[in-house]
Order: C-alpha cells, then sequence, then structure tokens
C-alpha cells in the first residue's frame, strides 16, 4: 500500500514539518501580527503535521488595507489583462496539482485521486471559466418614457474589497472559486480558509505571486472564525462577503455585515432529497444515490442525504446501497484505491456519531454502518438508517456525514412526495430518477431547491448556478449570476 507520488509526499511532509505556513498580505509573505500559530491535524491519523499563522483583527486590519489600495488599479486593469492573470494561474494550479492534491488530501483527508479531480481540476476550470467574464461584463441600454430625448444605460463596477469565508470540505476548489469571479469583476480579495484546513490555501498564495497579481489584489489571512473570520466580516471597509458553511455561521455573518449594509452571499448546509421511483434505471441510480452520500465522507453541501424510494423498489435499492456501503473502501486519501477517506476533525466525528445515536433513540435502524472504525484517524463507516421518518432530528439537520436516511413512498403522488422532499428548511438541491419525462419535470418546477439533477449530475460546474432556496442560502455562485454578484449596478442617463 505505498501512497501515491511518494518522493514528492516526503519532501512535502518534511517542508510542512519544519515551516508554519505565514499569512500573505500585500504580496507578502508575513507572521501573524501576534506570532501565533496554529497546528494542524492530518484526519487520518489524528496526528498534527503542520501548522499556519493564527491571523488576528491587525492581520485583518492590514489586509483589509492592502485590498483597499489595490483595489483602484485593478479595477481599472484592462479586463483582457484580469483575464490573462487568471488563465496563468490555471496553468500554474495544473502545473502543481500534484503538490495541490497531495496538501489537500494530507490537510482534508480526502481521497488523492479526488483531490485531484476536485482540487485541481476543478479550480482550473472556475479560473478558466471566469476569465471568460473579465471581458463579458456588460451593463445594457434600455429606453425611458420621460418627455424629450434621452440615452439611458446600466453599467456593471466592481463591488469593491471581498471577503471571502470558505470551509473544510473542499479547501482548494472552494478558495479558488470565491476569487476567481471576484478577481474577473475587478474586486481585490482577502481569502478566509478554514483553520482545519489552510494549506492549500498557502500554495495558492505562492501561486498568485508567480502569476504576476498586482501586490494586494489578493490577500489570505489563515485563523480561526471567531477572531480573523468575525474581524473580517464585521470590517467596515469590506464592501462585501462571500461564505460558504454552516447555516448559524452564515446567520451571524448577515447580523456582522449590517454596520456597513455588506453585499452578502452565502452557500450554506443543505439536506437533499434523492427520489427514485419504480421505473428508474435502478443500475445507475443506485450507485449514483450511495455516492451521492458517501462521496467525500457526505461532507459536501449537496450530499443526497434524505433518500426516497418508491416503495415497489425500496428493498432492491436498499440492499444495493448497503451492499456498496459494506463494499466501499474507506481508509487514508494517500492509499490507492481508497474510495473514502476521514471525516475531517474529531469534532466532525463526535457530531455524526451523536446523529446516528439520535437516530436510534427516535426509533430508526441502522441498516448498514453506524460506527467508527477503531485505529487511528476519523473513520466512521458508511451508514444507512431505515425507518426514517421525518420530525426526526437526523431527517431535519444536516449530519454532513456519510450517513443516508432512508424512507419509502406508496403511489406516485406527485404532490405528496413534493411535499416530503419540501419538508425541510433547506433547499440547496435535489436528484430524480425516473424515466417518465412527465413526472421528473414536474416534480422538478414543485421541488424547492437551486439545484435539481435528473437522471445522474457531474457535480458542481462552473457555468451551472449553484445556491439554494431557503436556509441554504443568498444569491448564486458560478455562472453569469455568479459574477455578476460581485459587481453593483449603476443606472446613467444622458439628456440629449
Ligand atoms: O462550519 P463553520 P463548521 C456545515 C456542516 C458542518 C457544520 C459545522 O453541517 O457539520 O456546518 O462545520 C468560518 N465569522 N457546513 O463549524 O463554522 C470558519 O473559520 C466569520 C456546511 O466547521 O460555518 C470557516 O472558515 N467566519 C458547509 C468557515 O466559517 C466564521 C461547509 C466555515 O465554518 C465565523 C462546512 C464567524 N463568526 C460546514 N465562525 C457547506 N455549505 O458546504 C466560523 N467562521
Amino acid at each position: 500500500n505505498a501512497p501515491f507520488a511518494p518522493a514528492s509526499l516526503d519532501a512535502l511532509r518534511a517542508d510542512l514539518a519544519a515551516k508554519s505556513r505565514q499569512l500573505f498580505i500585500g504580496g507578502e509573505f508575513v507572521d501573524a501580527a501576534s506570532g501565533e500559530t496554529f497546528e494542524v491535524v492530518d484526519p487520518a491519523t489524528g496526528k498534527v503535521f503542520a501548522s499556519a499563522a493564527s491571523g488576528g483583527r491587525e492581520d485583518i486590519d492590514r489586509a483589509v488595507k492592502a485590498a483597499r489600495g489595490a483595489f483602484d488599479g485593478w479595477a481599472a486593469t484592462p479586463p483582457s489583462q484580469r483575464a490573462r492573470l487568471l488563465l496563468r494561474l490555471a496553468d500554474l494550479i495544473e502545473r502543481e496539482g500534484e503538490r495541490i492534491a497531495l496538501t489537500e488530501t494530507l490537510d482534508n483527508g480526502m481521497p488523492f485521486m479526488m483531490a485531484k479531480f476536485a482540487a485541481v481540476m476543478g479550480a482550473a476550470d472556475a479560473l478558466r471559466y471566469n476569465a471568460g467574464w473579465a471581458t463579458k461584463i456588460t451593463g445594457e441600454t434600455m429606453q425611458v418614457s420621460w418627455p424629450g430625448e434621452w440615452q439611458a444605460m446600466s453599467l456593471r463596477e466592481p463591488v469593491g474589497v471581498v471577503g471571502a469565508v470558505v470551509p473544510w470540505n473542499f479547501p482548494f476548489v472552494m478558495a479558488v472559486a470565491k476569487i476567481a469571479p471576484a478577481l474577473a469583476a475587478g474586486c481585490t480579495v482577502i481569502l478566509k480558509p478554514a483553520e482545519q484546513t489552510p494549506l492549500s490555501a498557502a500554495l495558492l498564495a505562492e501561486l498568485v505571486a508567480e502569476a504576476g497579481f498586482p501586490a494586494g489584489s489578493v490577500n489570505i489571512v489563515t485563523g480561526f472564525g471567531e477572531t480573523a473570520g468575525a474581524a473580517l466580516v464585521d470590517h467596515p471597509h469590506v464592501d462585501k462577503v462571500s461564505f460558504t458553511g454552516s447555516t448559524s455561521v452564515g446567520k451571524a455573518i448577515v447580523r456582522a455585515s449590517t454596520g456597513n449594509l455588506k453585499r452578502v452571499t452565502l452557500e450554506l448546509g443543505g439536506k437533499s432529497p434523492t427520489m427514485i421511483f419504480a421505473d428508474a434505471d435502478l443500475a445507475k441510480a443506485i450507485p449514483a444515490a450511495a455516492m451521492g452520500i458517501f462521496g467525500n465522507a457526505g461532507q459536501v453541501c449537496a450530499a443526497g442525504s434524505r433518500l426516497f424510494v418508491h416503495e415497489r423498489v425500496y428493498d432492491e435499492v436498499i440492499e444495493g446501497i448497503s451492499e456498496r456501503a459494506r463494499t466501499l473502501r474507506v481508509g487514508a486519501g494517500l492509499v490507492p484505491g481508497t474510495e473514502m477517506g476521514p471525516l475531517v476533525s474529531q469534532e466532525q466525528l463526535d457530531r455524526v456519531l451523536g446523529y446516528v445515536a439520535s437516530g436510534m433513540d427516535e426509533g430508526a435502524a441502522v441498516g448498514v454502518g453506524g460506527s467508527r472504525i477503531e485505529g487511528e484517524g476519523y473513520f466512521v463507516q458508511p451508514t444507512v438508517l431505515t425507518g426514517t421518518a421525518s420530525g426526526m432530528k437526523v431527517v431535519e439537520e444536516e449530519i454532513f456525514g456519510p450517513v443516508l436516511c432512508a424512507m419509502r413512498f406508496g403511489d406516485d403522488d406527485l404532490e405528496g412526495i413534493a411535499a416530503s422532499a419540501n419538508a425541510s428548511e433547506y433547499g440547496l438541491s435535489s436528484a430524480i430518477w425516473t424515466r417518465d419525462l412527465s413526472t421528473a419535470l414536474k416534480l422538478a418546477k414543485r421541488v424547492r431547491a437551486g439545484t435539481v439533477r435528473i437522471n445522474g449530475g457531474g457535480g458542481v460546474d462552473p457555468a451551472m448556478p449553484l445556491g439554494g432556496y431557503k436556509q441554504s442560502g443568498w444569491g448564486r455562485e458560478n455562472g453569469r449570476a455568479g459574477v455578476e454578484a460581485y459587481t453593483e449596478l449603476k443606472a446613467v442617463t444622458i439628456g440629449l
């Protein structure tokens, strides 16, 4: 079981052990003003293997000054030049793909192949897609009904200095996917990575510097949510916050943003339904439903965590998913062949096991899994809970682990199925499996979720809007809406 890229891994480990990762402010690598650092734990072993600067209010303040100082110049940089820099960064990310993916796997625990695909290719795609927007952000001309002759138009201008706060489940690609549209639109950025996974952001800083972005256009301040994060989201000179994380912190950010009425976009939690009808192509639906909850150990905002299956195929579907759960290769992300890694932290492990226990207390049964995998690291078995019903905590709350709640539906009463799917405070994503196009589309219209996948779906794409109804968020990332969320719209009229 030799790990992936053993020589590069040894070099990376030695470098991480030797040097704490620094902040990146105004184009320079610096220690935190306090001099403090925090330890980084490998979730596959539970052992500390690296450290990073613990930024606080003073560092955030410096970063905001740097971003403000860079803003006018960056906003006035020709869009084609902004695009060129984003494209260059994409190339550098591909060049350093192995090092980034190794870092991501050590830091987050995800399987190395997933890190390569999700972290490296996803990040490069996000940059290339948004580089295209830099030259295509436009206003409109319109007709006004005032007396006389007028020329009226709208202009889109960068919103200003952006605070980007990202979580630990896909640290690198989320960081890049946040800064790419902001930079394309002409904004400057302060990125605050999650305290559980600060390392790939330091690599990003190196590549941003090498690509030649102007000093201060991208600043990266690692640190804790309550210190660095809180200082960023209530800073009076930050114009917009873009956040991905928990719904509770999302609400705290909205409250913190009121001081200067920052623009806020939020990509929050989910409890997304997968609905499998009796006529579905089960050979495709079963593995997709399984990986929709076991992928990245269920630490995915759009994870399909509530399963609704027609009773005629319920036993076959549950058995198929359970079989996948039993045979899934769970292990360290660096071991070739691993399909599911550990949870990110002891805290998440405790949280997930706590939910499984609460499900059993409320009358659910563990069909498969349900326990911690003994030994080092934060591994939990892929789990299917049966006998679950609305009203149970496991069905209502986001578990953020590889735990599926399975439920059945009787007849093909679309309104009833839609009501069950919608019986959640979240509305991020959903999946529908049926060969009946009319059923699929009727249900797609009734489901209150930002994404509906019919008969499959390939994850996140920078061209597709991503975001939630209800308490899954505010606004959309990706696509035209994603880049326009980093702009202000100005009306200009000229009396002729
Ligand atoms: O998230 P937090 P946590 C959900 C998931 C998970 C739960 C808790 O259900 O079990 O949240 O995870 C920063 N001001 N999701 O506690 O705290 C923090 O430093 C500013 C879903 O780790 O929301 C980190 O960078 N920032 C989600 C980021 O917020 C603050 C992904 C996310 O951490 C802050 C992650 C504050 N007051 C968790 N407090 C998804 N949508 O995919 C914390 N942060």
